[in-house]
């Protein structure tokens, strides 16, 4: 019997040809990955860098000395005034901080209020206050009427203390011009990276380690460099006595100040002083940003000193 022939469509499935299905894109996936990624990244980079401008004392000794590296300077400096009589100095690096306080800080004072500075150039900056020795040395007199080589001098006036670095300036020890520091160069270095209250921290039973102020002073000013030192190594930023800045003082200055290098107000008829003294009873006139002010000829304070700036370095 003939094998019947097979039919043509039979062969064929009755089914239309479909091309096989993809598999499922990850492609929107990783896409939607990469901009959460990105996002956190810039998210994170904006927040370190434009909230986060306080570091520890390891940071703040690091930065000093990558300073120093980078000018090819050391961290500390002694000038040599003769006699056996030196100025020690130390090198604070440039940098950006919050200056002032923030309005939740104890004590503070409606002038303090908080805005960004940028310090660009690092400068030295007296480790200590002005000693009588070192006044007697340059200026030939010591108007101080706690009278001791080793204590910071006062009763001297800005006015005098500018006649001070005139003639310190033209003694030639070191390259570079001494001045006083700016009142924003002051709380930077004051603070040291920090920003509570105080350049260790908040609590004012500590105070007593890095100051002499009321509670620890008996009615006098003490030996510069006796207490504990901030990280950049700076002595008595708080308490033993007032430090007159460069600035003249203006309540709403700090409201229309420049972002970099606030040189104070063009003009005024009081100047800047900073970080307490011996004899301030409330811990509060001895924080990081506190600020007071003084007629420049008032020589009659023997609760007022400084310390110098040594700047430009590196030329
Ligand atoms: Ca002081």
């Amino acid at each position: 019997m003939p094998e019947e022939p097979v039919k043509l469509d039979e062969t064929l499935d009755a089914k239309p040809y479909e091309p096989p299905k993809p598999g499922r894109s990850l492609t929107g996936f990783y896409v939607a990955v990469g901009i959460v990624v990105v996002l956190g990244l810039f998210g994170a980079w904006f927040w370190r860098t434009y909230t986060v401008w306080w570091f520890d004392a390891d940071e703040a000794k690091r930065r000093q000395a990558a300073a120093a590296q980078q000018l090819s300077l050391p961290v500390e400096k002694s000038v040599d005034l003769g006699d056996g009589v030196s100025l020690d100095l130390v090198l604070i690096p440039a940098g950006r901080f919050r200056m002032g306080s923030p309005p939740e800080e104890k004590d503070r004072s409606k002038d303090e209020m908080q805005h960004w500075v940028t310090i660009t150039r690092p400068f030295y900056l007296g480790k200590c206050e002005v000693t009588q020795e070192q006044w007697q040395k340059v200026a030939g007199s010591n108007p101080s009427w706690f009278k001791s080589t080793v204590n910071p001098v006062e009763r001297v006036s800005w006015d005098d203390c500018q006649e001070f670095l005139k003639k310190l300036n033209y003694l030639g020890k070191t390259k570079g011009q001494f001045r006083l520091p700016t009142e924003a160069e002051w709380e930077w270095a004051c603070r040291a990276g920090t920003r509570g209250r105080f350049c260790f921290g908040d609590a004012d039973e500590t105070l007593v380690d890095y100051a002499w102020y009321e509670a620890n002073s008996e009615n006098t000013s003490h030996s510069v460099g006796a207490k504990k030192p901030n990280a950049w190594s700076l002595f008595d930023m708080h308490g033993n006595v007032w430090e007159w800045c460069e600035d003249w003082h203006e309540q709403g200055y700090y409201a229309q100040s420049p972002k970099c290098d606030p040189p104070g107000p063009a003009t005024g008829s009081l100047r800047v002083v900073r970080g307490g003294c011996w004899g301030n009873r409330p811990p509060a006139h001895s924080r990081s940003a506190s600020r007071d002010r003084i007629s420049p000829t008032d020589r009659d304070r023997n609760f007022v000193g400084f310390r110098v700036v040594l700047s430009p370095v590196g030329h």
